[in-house]
């Protein structure tokens, strides 16, 4: 018997969908996922492959349409072009914004009680276009805003320090993108602000940040493209919103007083995001507008 709460992951066929899909088998969630794209055969390909990984867990993994995906629980969007070497994510924005208002064109009716993840990039303006075109709440509406990014920091400071990622509360802020910045005066470890620690009052912060804004260009550079990250992390965010885990994550959400989407902690549940007030130095909030600004221009540009 198929499981009750129903992913549909659009875009599913290329790496990252399909590397979000294959996470959720792996962490043993009790889903269905429906793998969608316009390229079905490719779509058909990965759920089959997708599919013999689900004799080891209780998820279930099939091709789905585009006529299936309004009624789903959680609609993951991945589709669209991706970045070339050097290029920036804010450059794909043409493009994925016909291919965001194609897909909102062909899943109609969407449940109104359903939570859709953006993934594709530019992350932050392309999940607001999903919640002016889709009308859901933007609580609804999520990006995987600097969950990765805040990721790589956290390995970055893990490795420096030798103390276990999961011990360290940093994060990265602003946007998915260039304007992307290390919250440092909030972060902490075992409730002591990280900028007291001896090896980072000695760090470079800024070389730090720049490391960590500049990852995905690397491995871009060397391999085209990256998923297995992306895909581990948005399944994280889905199973906070599956087992309403308020777990409290980077998420990119609507944030009423900069009236943008932006990359923030909030609290992830089954009710979608909810951003958590943030402590910000004078610097950090000079950083915070200035990716606010960037994100407001461009969703302006449509
Ligand atoms: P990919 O492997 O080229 O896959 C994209 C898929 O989208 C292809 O299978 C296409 O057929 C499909 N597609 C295109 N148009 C449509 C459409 N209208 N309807 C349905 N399917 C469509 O790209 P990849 O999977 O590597 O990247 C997908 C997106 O994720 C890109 O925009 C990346 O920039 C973005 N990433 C976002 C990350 C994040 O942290 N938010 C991280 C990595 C990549």
């Amino acid at each position: 018997m198929a499981p009750k709460v129903r992913v549909a992951v659009i875009g599913g066929g290329g790496n990252v969908g399909a590397s979000i899909a294959f996470s959720l088998v792996a962490m043993q969630q009790h889903v269905e996922i429906l793998i969608v794209d316009m390229n079905e055969k490719l779509a058909a390909g990965q759920a089959n492959d997708i599919a013999d990984a689900t004799n080891l867990s209780p998820a279930k993994c099939r091709l789905g349409q585009f006529s299936e995906v309004g009624d789903c629980d959680i609609i993951v969007i991945t589709a669209g072009a991706r970045q070339m070497p050097g290029e920036p994510r804010s450059e794909l924005m043409g493009r994925n914004y016909k291919i965001m208002e194609s897909i909102v064109n062909n899943i109609q009716p969407i449940k109104e009680t359903a939570c859709i993840l953006v993934v594709s990039n530019p992350v932050d303006v392309l999940a607001s276009v999903i919640q002016k075109l889709t009308k859901l709440p933007p609580s609804q509406v999520i990006g995987s805003g600097t969950f990765l990014d805040s990721g790589r920091l956290r390995n970055y400071l893990s490795n420096l320090l030798k103390i276990s990622s999961s011990s360290i509360h940093a994060y990265m802020l602003g946007e998915h993108g260039d304007n992307q910045f290390v919250g440092w005066s909030s972060a902490t470890i075992g409730g002591i602000p990280l900028l007291s620690n001896e090896i980072i009052q000695k760090a470079n912060l800024q070389e730090i940040e720049k490391s960590i804004a500049n990852k995905a260009y690397q491995i871009i550079d060397a391999k085209g493209s990256t998923y297995y990250g992306i895909g581990l992390h948005a399944a994280m965010i889905i199973r906070s919103i599956i087992g309403n885990e308020y777990k409290v994550i980077p998420v990119s959400t609507y944030m009423k007083e900069y009236d943008t989407y932006m990359s923030t902690p909030s609290v992830v549940s089954a009710e979608g995001a909810r951003p958590m007030e943030i402590l910000l130095s004078e610097d950090e909030k000079a950083h915070f507008l200035a990716a606010a600004e960037k994100i407001k221009g461009m969703c302006n540009q449509f």
